[in-house]
């Protein structure tokens, strides 16, 4: 085979090669030990010395030009594969962290981390507790012993009687929370309830599960007062307008003694309820001092300590916030329902951001 052939055959297969495997395996049957070239280069011996110079001169050149063709071939497969890679390993930095989610954040769930955010950005932190509860917790513990006729009025859920006679209920209200830290904590407490309540109740405005979110504060000297400034505060922010009228009406609740009702000014345009203007009220929560012998059955000493209280129901102040009119959808995890009056995820409220 002239030297000519040999060399188009080589450059041929070199141009071929189509990964760095097939390359050195062609590098090796050319110029390895036992290559075409290297065989060649071992019959240079037996030829007269012009021959020879010719021979060799021209074997030497196409040796060069063999390993020159291999390397090139090899930096360009190299190029090619780190651009394949490149280009499957690509992130397109400007595509958002997540796809637009489709869930709606639940009207309740939106109330309830709002006025978390707002008490806590008062000092309050947060407290839970369990669903099931004894009689002690739920009842006795806030002044309403066994035969007190408020028991009535909560339509409890009871589970039935354990062997000692004694019934665990569902929930009525957060309170037994606030009896469970007074129990396990030392003031000043303060601290917000959210949570799921129950009672064995179901109408137009009633829902059998219902939340509600109370507020504890306990120290030494703090006083109604404080109570007003703080739930004024509250409704403020809650609502977001500057100067709501505030009334803060005598009631009565077995747990506080002096007990307030507090309304809020409203105005019914359109038959759209507003907060914050106009001359009508609107009641929005129930608030009082903590009765002496719910300090007594939290463990601590009323002629010490004193407090302030307040409770409201969650899912009644998100319709008035946000105009929802019927309460039983709340719970009937209708989607239509939820596109509509939900809120977008991963859209915290904070009092700098904004509440909603
Ligand atoms: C309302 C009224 C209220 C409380 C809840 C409370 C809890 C303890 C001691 C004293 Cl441990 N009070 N809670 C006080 C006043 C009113 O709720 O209308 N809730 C929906």
């Amino acid at each position: 085979m002239s030297l000519e052939t040999l060399e188009r055959d080589i450059l041929k297969e070199v141009a071929a090669a189509h990964d760095e495997a097939a390359l050195e395996a062609l590098r090796v049957s050319a110029l390895g030990k036992k290559g075409s070239i290297s065989e060649r280069m071992k019959s240079l011996g037996s030829m007269a010395p012009d021959e020879r110079k010719q021979a060799g001169a021209a074997l030497n050149l196409l040796k060069d030009k063999v390993a020159g063709a291999i390397a090139e071939r090899k930096s360009a497969l190299q190029e090619a594969a780190l651009e394949q890679r490149l280009a499957s390993e690509k992130v397109d930095v400007t595509l958002p962290v997540r796809s637009q989610p489709q869930g709606t954040i639940h009207p309740v769930s939106q109330v309830w981390e709002e006025i978390v955010q707002i008490w806590g950005d008062l000092g309050f932190s947060v407290a839970e507790g369990p669903h099931i509860e004894d009689d002690f917790h739920n009842f006795t513990a806030l002044n309403m012993p066994p035969e007190h006729p408020a028991r009535q009025e909560h339509d409890t859920f009871y589970f039935n009687e354990k062997p000692d006679g004694s019934r665990m209920v569902l929930r009525t209200h957060t309170s037994p929370v606030q009896i469970r830290t007074m129990l396990s904590e030392k003031p000043p407490i303060r601290i917000i309830v959210p949570g799921r309540t129950f009672r064995c109740d179901s109408d137009q405005t009633h829902t059998p599960m219902f939340h509600q979110i109370e507020g504890l504060v306990i120290d030494e000297n703090t006083h109604l007062g404080h109570l007003k400034w703080a739930l004024t505060e509250f409704c403020k922010a809650f609502f977001e307008v500057d100067e709501p009228k505030m009334r803060f009406r005598a009631s009565h609740f077995p747990f506080t003694e002096p007990s307030m009702e507090v309304d809020i000014n409203c105005s019914w345009e359109g038959g759209q309820v507003k907060i914050g203007t106009g001359d009508s009220w609107l009641e929005i929560l129930g608030s009082g001092m903590v009765h002496p012998n719910v300090i007594r059955h939290g463990g601590l000493d009323p002629e010490k300590y004193q407090g302030w209280a307040f409770g409201m129901g969650l899912d009644r102040i998100a319709m008035l916030k946000y105009g929802i009119p019927d309460l039983r959808a709340f719970f009937e995890a209708d989607l239509r329902w939820l596109k509509h009056y939900g809120f977008r995820a991963l859209q915290v409220p904070t009092l700098a951001g904004g509440l909603s």
